[in-house]
């Protein structure tokens, strides 16, 4: 069943979250999934420093050009600007993979707890699913209208089969109240940066692949502190608030690399701040 857009942004504005809405054909699921492999097979040992996972799991928009057309996707674009409205910034683009049989879970969270944005409701997740991300291969669950109340306390478990940068885990979570979000290749759900949601292991025989793109909107920016870059991808670019950045010239681009280093000290001191552990992917030793 196809939703028409006031009941995705009714649905929305209701759970905090909705799912099961299409996104890419057939043809691109295949193109992105293999992309993403010919990636893992001609960079094992990274780019720039990093490991490539670095560049999967936080602003791969900043060096990988196939990630930043996914957040120009015009499909996803339209159900996004029927949420936020007409302006809007990709703030980063990352991808969630389990391989087949993997003991890797997240833990329950709200994504902005961390990100230095406050509790804006200007943000939103798109998160498309580029292979069967069925409830036995560790699809999302989200606790619906738990995005109406304000960011809870989250604890730090830095747990290794955690995919979350500092395993963070929200303590009281009623999960008998927890809805499945399964996905067919090549839809998505989106869900917004208060809902609680979560996710188990992988037992199903094939990797699941998820592209998450975090959507922004110019406002985000009003009481933020610090600085913070986002990619424009639709209406107006923004005068103030965010510094833009148009998209990688090409894959992993000096220019680029030396881009992502900046943004990744900057967005450390925010998103590594109070860690007691090691955040893997933002370290706070490189700002
Ligand atoms: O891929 C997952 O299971 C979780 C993704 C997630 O937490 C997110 O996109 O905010």
């Amino acid at each position: 069943m196809i939703m028409d857009l006031n009941t995705i942004v009714s649905r929305y504005r209701e759970n905090g979250f909705v799912s099961g809405l299409p996104a890419l054909s057939p043809d691109q699921v295949r193109s992105m999934r293999s992309c993403i492999e010919q990636l893992e097979m001609d960079y094992t040992e990274g780019a720039g420093g990093y490991s490539l996972n670095q560049f999967f799991r936080v602003n791969g928009h900043v060096v990988i050009p196939e990630l930043a057309e996914m957040a120009r996707n015009s499909n996803i674009l339209d159900i996004i600007e029927a949420i936020l409205g007409p302006d809007l910034l990709a703030w980063s683009v990352e991808l969630f993979i389990k391989e087949a049989g993997s003991n890797k879970t997240v833990s329950w969270h709200q994504d902005i707890t961390y990100w230095g944005m406050g509790e804006t409701d200007d943000e939103v997740t798109a998160w498309i699913a580029l292979s069967d991300v069925s409830v036995e291969a560790g699809c999302m669950r989200f606790i619906p209208g738990s995005h109406k109340s304000g960011l809870v306390e989250h604890n730090d478990t830095f747990s290794s089969d955690n995919l979350l940068s500092r395993g963070q885990e929200i303590a009281n979570v009623q999960e008998e109240n927890a809805v499945h979000g399964p996905l067919l290749p090549g839809q998505m759900s989106l869900h917004h940066g208060r809902c609680f949601h979560a996710s188990g292991q992988n037992r199903s025989s094939d990797r699941r692949i998820g592209l998450a793109i975090r959507y922004v909107t110019p406002a985000v920016r009003d009481h933020a502190p610090g600085r913070d870059w986002a990619m424009p991808v639709r209406g107006e670019t923004p005068r103030g608030g965010w510094d833009c950045i148009a998209g990688p010239r090409s894959l992993f681009h000096p220019s680029d690399l030396a881009l992502y280093d900046r943004i990744l000290a900057e967005q450390s001191k925010t998103l590594a701040a109070g860690a007691e552990g090691k955040t893997n992917l933002y370290a706070q030793e490189r700002a």
